[in-house]
């Protein structure tokens, strides 16, 4: 008998098996700061199933690296019970060591491995602690604040494409939104046509343009040619994934001011957002300057954002988005959510945390409408007025579709993608595109 389990009991349930799924999922010729989408996005699926077969589920992005990090988690894991979160918790901090907020550096987007695992193992035990007490994962969060979550609309510039085994081709017998989602988008009424699409199949009412692709002011003409379509009771934001320099983002964000509801991430790092912050009226949201609970202090020290765009795969799980969500409510600052590509088990999380934060000011970012796979039975998760309705059952109140899973690793292994790769993949339209911290 190990010390933990003479401390925390003999008879609570123990995880016996720990399954990694690395999936391949169809995702568009979306252009970013960082490059091109691949046909495909990489996620990972985590179920952990304890010894009275009770099975708890999360996705994470995918990448080579984390995966094999999950797989040597494997041996602190089985034979624990997952109510112990904080044991859990020491053990992989003990195996893996302190996440350096530094390793974040100028990279495009998270790559650090203790946040991405505690979050894929704390999201299943809570899914797994939520079935055992018959309670949604929301009710382990302090409970919930409201019924649905606000989604805002996430348009991206694009390259015509479906993505996928059809690449750059489109199918033409798609209707709708799924029509809408193949055609390219690169000019300030392609935007809008596509926000138009999007918000007329899930009823968004707010709208986030990613930028950081074009020249800012082709950029900002886009944001002003939505606010033209929409009118001014549909907030509008852009995300230039801090490509811009600190002239350029205070130049622009002063001709958007009273246009946008918040800049996020003009610039790079916590001084320049500071200097560009102390220069607008517009609030400054950031998933790339504050990043982590040890940047927290420096930022209230400079002053570098309005809004934290917490994302549960890289702060480390729900419940540490939790305690995110009571330091922003302390130090002044708003909370939202960021997103990458992905599936239902990560939006069905993301609604229990927008359910249970306080401080929900703004509509939260997703990629969903990008997807069109699914790994949850009962297909994908509807939108109403923009919102998702907390899921109904226990736990995460979604359930593995096995047969989904499979298909999607077997996309996995035939794709050949391991990490997610924007530059390369633009390098292929582009020949000799690069990466630049800071562009314009
Ligand atoms: O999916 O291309 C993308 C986005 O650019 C994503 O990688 C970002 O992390 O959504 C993100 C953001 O808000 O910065
Ligand atoms: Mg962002």
């Amino acid at each position: 008998m190990t010390l933990t389990q003479s401390l925390h009991g003999l008879n609570g349930p123990k995880i016996k098996a720990f399954h990694i799924t690395p999936i391949a999922v169809v995702d568009p010729p979306l252009l970013n700061a960082a490059g091109l989408h691949a046909p495909y996005a990489l996620r990972t699926v985590v179920e952990l199933v304890t010894d009275d077969n009770i099975s708890g589920i999360s996705e994470i992005p995918g990448n080579i690296a984390i995966d094999r990090s999950l797989e040597a988690s494997k041996p602190l894991i089985i034979g624990q019970d997952p109510f112990q979160l904080n044991t859990i918790r020491d053990l992989l901090l003990a195996h893996f060591g302190q996440d350096k907020a530094s390793e974040r550096g100028d990279t495009p987007w998270d790559q650090r491995t203790l946040v991405h695992i505690f979050s894929a193992i704390e999201v299943a035990c809570l899914d797994i602690i939520g079935k055992i007490i018959n309670r949604p994962v929301v009710d382990l969060l302090g409970g919930r604040r409201r019924d649905r979550v606000p989604f805002s609309a996430y348009l991206f510039y694009k390259f015509e494409g479906a993505g996928g085994p059809l690449a750059f081709g489109t199918d033409p017998t798609a209707t709708g939104w799924a029509a809408a989602r193949q055609a390219s988008a690169l000019t300030p009424d392609e935007i809008v046509a596509q926000a138009k699409a999007m918000c007329a199949e899930f009823g968004f009412q707010s709208i986030k343009l990613k930028g950081g692709v074009f020249d800012p002011r082709q950029e900002v003409d886009a944001v002003f040619a939505l606010r033209e379509a929409f009118g001014p009771s549909v907030p509008i934001r852009i995300d230039p994934n801090a490509l811009w320099t600190v002239e350029t983002a205070i130049q622009y964000g002063k001709e958007m001011e009273g246009v946008i509801e918040y800049l996020e991430d003009p610039v790079r790092g916590q001084e320049n957002m500071a200097a560009v912050r102390k220069a607008l009226k517009t609030p400054l949201a950031t998933n790339m300057c504050t990043t982590s609970f040890e940047d927290i202090p420096r930022s209230y020290l400079l002053g570098s954002e309005d809004i934290i765009l917490s994302d549960h795969h890289f702060w480390g799980g729900l419940q540490a988005s939790m305690t995110l969500a009571d330091i922003c409510r302390i130090f002044g600052r708003d909370l939202s959510m960021h997103s990458n590509s992905h599936l239902g088990i990560s939006l069905a999380a993301m609604v229990h945390l927008g359910a249970a934060i306080p401080n929900l000011t703004y509509a939260l970012d997703t990629h969903y409408p990008w997807q069109s796979d699914e790994i949850i039975t009962g297909g994908r998760l509807t939108f109403e007025d923009g919102g998702v309705a907390v899921p109904e059952g226990p736990g995460l109140g979604v359930e593995l579709d096995r047969e989904a899973l499979a298909r999607l690793h077997e996309n996995y292994l035939a794709c050949g993608l391991t990490k997610r790769d924007d530059e390369t993949e633009m390098q292929k339209v582009q020949p000799g595109w690069t990466f630049k911290a800071t562009r314009w």
